[in-house]
């Protein structure tokens, strides 16, 4: 019997193991996606005709039937490609520009493929190794023919994988609606998708297609961008997300003259600068610029590039065939880290710029400057990279070259300690949980327990095992605090989670992590905040935000002032500030609701739109115990005089329980409209930066002892990357693994603003828990 029950379990087991076998390695390998590719490929010996510029003549259909069996052959030397390629569509074509004298056309088409889900990334590969190929023969013997014999004499092939959402038909369906469109000078947008062939008016416009392909640009340009196409053409696509409308752009559009931008020439004197053609936005395609400079002689020239982006994509070779600059026979490309240095052994230097017919980017700025060859630094350390940085920032624990030279053979002082790799760091840097050797030695040998032991928060020493066991073996809970597996604990402790039945439970932070963890499943109760449609990347070292990135975020504003503080939304009705922002200061009554607007989903200062929500203030509950001395419980609810409705801009972010924990080195964003620098003005878009949570005894040694409970230090120690005046009373937000954002602290205050060494100070809202709900029910 039980031999009988066992053959069939076993027979069913390998049933289901066949069953899962069969399932991956045929029917998923038998999941296709369809593959488009946009290209252009450029044919010699071809006179442009005007029946080129209408799809229905026969000349048209003719070349393009040409045009789509040259992309046959192409396709079929390349086994991947040939297995999976379907069809060709020629969409256009304009006139080439002769590729060194000569008639020329240049053809735009789509390639669409077959392709069995596994072998996307190496169909990608197939279509990106066709160019450069197309190039290096283009070397060797000046002009490229992929087919021996046949109709066309093609010297250039690009292409590039189209967005998936632009499948051919709304693809075609959109390029006959914007051909028929009356696009003048701009366009605004709410479906999905468009695109939009830019063709000058009658009067100019002799052909119109597509431009070369320029790399993708999206998220917010404060500064104007503007693109040049490398012909009479330029192809506008814009593709969109499905959750959500935004403003768009606006743009306009101009005829320039087919002659090549000027650039280059003869620069002298002691120190001068240069940039690729239109930095910052991109430089043109096919375009050479050479600067000759010349300082005075017995002086040597440096070339210090303070931006430098000319990357391609799928371009990494450090022999720089495509875009590049060319300085003193060394090739620079791709992106380099500000300051890149080059210098020359004369007082003469050459720079050329080049780019080629495909993707252009930003480009380069950079200054040159006339040194003495005994002294390239004069008062100043030298990088080993030929930076020269203040002889102060030698041996102070920070990265200032770039390269670390300025951190290598120190002797470290008596408040510095040394890094098994030689280098030297501030003693107080010692266990902060932060890497700051960049061999983590100065985070290693914390704990004071001996190997194979617990260091609970309390100082005392456990045996490991005995961590996650359930019971508390620290006597502060520590031990059974960060586990990854949830025990229902018999002890609850300050650090431990506790559930609504009043049990407490042993994982960290399990407050909205998606996963069930109290019997009761109250941890995942109320977790409607944290979430948000967009991901990151004044608020001084900051960058703009986009719009949507923090719908949290609030701008408290006085009336006839403007805004003043910034705040997070906790609910519809509900938002938390700092208790500073709201004291009278004499002649302000600040303390007063009616002398508050809040703005909700707001982007840029003055540019309400369809998302911004303005609220006048009902009530303002300042803590209690709020400090104005010190700035202890700088912490302050506003309740709305009416509920505001979420949507993806305005959303509560999550508040965390008193016992979440948010360890020191952890990544924290800052965001507001504070200052871009200390004594400096207000920002207009939404900014936001990164910092890290900084170890309380850290930071207190640091601020003088200033630093209680209530308070979380975060920041960048090495400065430049800041909280500031008007950011006040705005979030900290921390992203959980889950990915929920959690309300860490509220900028409070700091000894200036992005100070080396002085971190922002920010109110610990885990210590207002309890507070929180008591006054708002939230
Ligand atoms: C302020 O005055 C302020 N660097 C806010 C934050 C910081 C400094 C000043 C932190 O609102």
């Amino acid at each position: 019997m039980w031999i009988g029950l066992g053959l069939v379990v076993g027979a069913a087991g390998l049933a289901l193991l066949t069953g899962m076998l069969v399932w991956h390695f045929h029917l998923r390998r038998d999941v296709r996606v369809k593959k488009v590719y946009i290209g252009s490929m450029g044919i010699a010996d071809q006179r442009f005709v005007e029946a080129y510029e209408d799809p229905s003549s026969q000349q048209f259909k003719n070349l393009a039937l040409l045009v789509s069996q040259q992309l046959k052959l192409i396709y079929g030397k390349n086994s991947e490609l040939s297995k999976y390629f379907t069809g060709s569509t020629v969409q256009a074509f304009s006139e080439g520009d002769g590729g060194g004298g000569g008639d020329s056309v240049v053809a735009y088409y789509e390639s669409e493929f077959d392709v069995p889900q596994l072998r996307e990334s190496s169909v990608d590969e197939a279509i990106a190794s066709l160019e450069p190929a197309a190039e290096s023969q283009q070397g060797r013997q000046g002009r490229l023919l992929l087919k021996p014999t046949g109709a066309l004499r093609v010297n250039s092939v690009t292409s590039g994988a189209l967005d998936p959402r632009m499948t051919k038909t709304t693809f075609f369906a959109m390029l006959e609606r914007a051909m028929t469109s009356r696009l003048n000078s701009c366009c605004s947008y709410n479906p999905d998708f468009c695109d939009f062939i830019i063709r000058q008016n009658q009067v100019f416009m002799r052909h119109f297609l597509v431009g070369n392909p320029f790399r993708p640009k999206c998220g917010y340009s404060h500064d104007p961008l503007s693109f040049l196409s490398s012909g009479n053409v330029l192809l506008l696509t814009l593709v969109t997300g499905q959750e959500k409308n935004f403003p768009g752009f606006r743009a306009s559009y101009s005829q320039v003259p087919l002659t090549a931008p000027k650039c280059g020439g003869k620069l002298s004197g002691l120190k001068g600068s240069f940039s690729s053609p239109f930095f910052p936005s991109n430089y043109p395609p096919k375009t050479t610029c050479v600067w000759d400079i010349e300082v005075p002689k017995g002086n040597f020239v440096k070339v210090q590039f303070t931006k430098f982006s000319l990357s391609e994509p799928g371009q990494y070779s450090s022999q720089c065939p495509k875009d590049r600059v060319e300085v003193n026979g060394e090739r620079l490309c791709g992106g380099k880290p500000d300051s890149t240095v080059v210098t020359s052994r004369s007082n003469k230097i050459t720079a050329r710029f080049t780019s080629d017919s495909s993707y252009v980017d930003q480009g380069f700025t950079a200054e040159f400057e006339a040194f003495v060859p005994t002294n390239p630094c004069p008062g100043k350390f030298q990088c080993i990279n030929n930076l020269c940085i203040n002889s102060t920032l030698r041996c102070d624990g920070w990265n200032d070259c770039g390269d670390g030279s300025d951190e290598d053979n120190c002797r470290c002082e008596a408040a510095q300690m040394k890094c098994k790799n030689g280098r030297c760091k501030p003693k107080f840097w010692q266990c902060d949980g932060v890497d700051d050797c960049g061999d983590n030695t100065d985070e290693e040998d914390c704990a004071k327990c001996k190997p194979g032991e617990f260091s609970c928060r309390n100082g005392r020493c456990v045996a490991e095992k005995k961590k996650c066991d359930g019971r508390d073996d620290c006597g502060d809970g520590s031990d059974e605090a960060e586990c990854k597996k949830s025990l229902v604990l018999q002890q609850c402790s300050q650090f431990t989670y506790q559930c609504r039945n009043r049990l407490c439970i042993s994982k960290l932070n399990p407050e909205c992590d998606g996963q069930p963890d109290c019997e009761d499943e109250s941890d995942e109760d109320g977790c409607q905040c944290g979430t948000r449609p967009y991901r990151s990347s004044r608020i001084v070292g900051g960058q703009v935000s986009r719009e949507g990135e923090w719908p949290w975020q609030v701008s408290l504003h006085i009336r006839g002032t403007g805004h003043v503080c910034g705040a997070s939304v906790l609910s519809g009705r509900w938002l938390l500030t700092a208790a500073h922002c709201v004291q009278d200061d004499g002649k302000n009554k600040y303390s007063q609701a009616d002398q508050w607007e809040a703005l909700l989903g707001l982007h840029i200062q003055s540019q309400t739109n369809q998302w911004t929500v303005k609220r006048n203030v009902k009530r303002i509950v300042a803590h209690p115990a709020y400090d104005t001395v010190k700035y202890d419980n700088d912490i302050a609810l506003m309740e709305l005089d009416a509920d505001v409705p979420l949507n993806q801009n305005v959303w509560p972010i999550c508040l965390p329980t008193a016992t979440h924990h948010f360890p020191a080195g952890t990544a924290a964003w800052i965001t507001g409209w504070g200052a871009t620098r200390e004594g400096g003005f207000a920002a207009t878009i939404l900014q936001k930066a990164e910092v890290r949570i900084i170890n309380s005894t850290v930071c207190s040694g640091l601020m003088d002892g200033q630093i209680t409970d209530r308070m979380l230090c975060a920041g960048v120690l090495r400065g430049g990357v800041d909280a500031c005046q008007g950011d006040s009373g705005g979030p900290l937000s921390v992203t959980d693994p889950s990915g929920r954002v959690f309300l860490a602290g509220v900028v409070s205050w700091g000894d200036g603003c992005a100070r080396r060494n002085k971190p922002g100070i920010y109110t610990r809202v885990t210590k207002y828990r309890s507070w929180i709900k008591e006054q708002t029910g939230v």
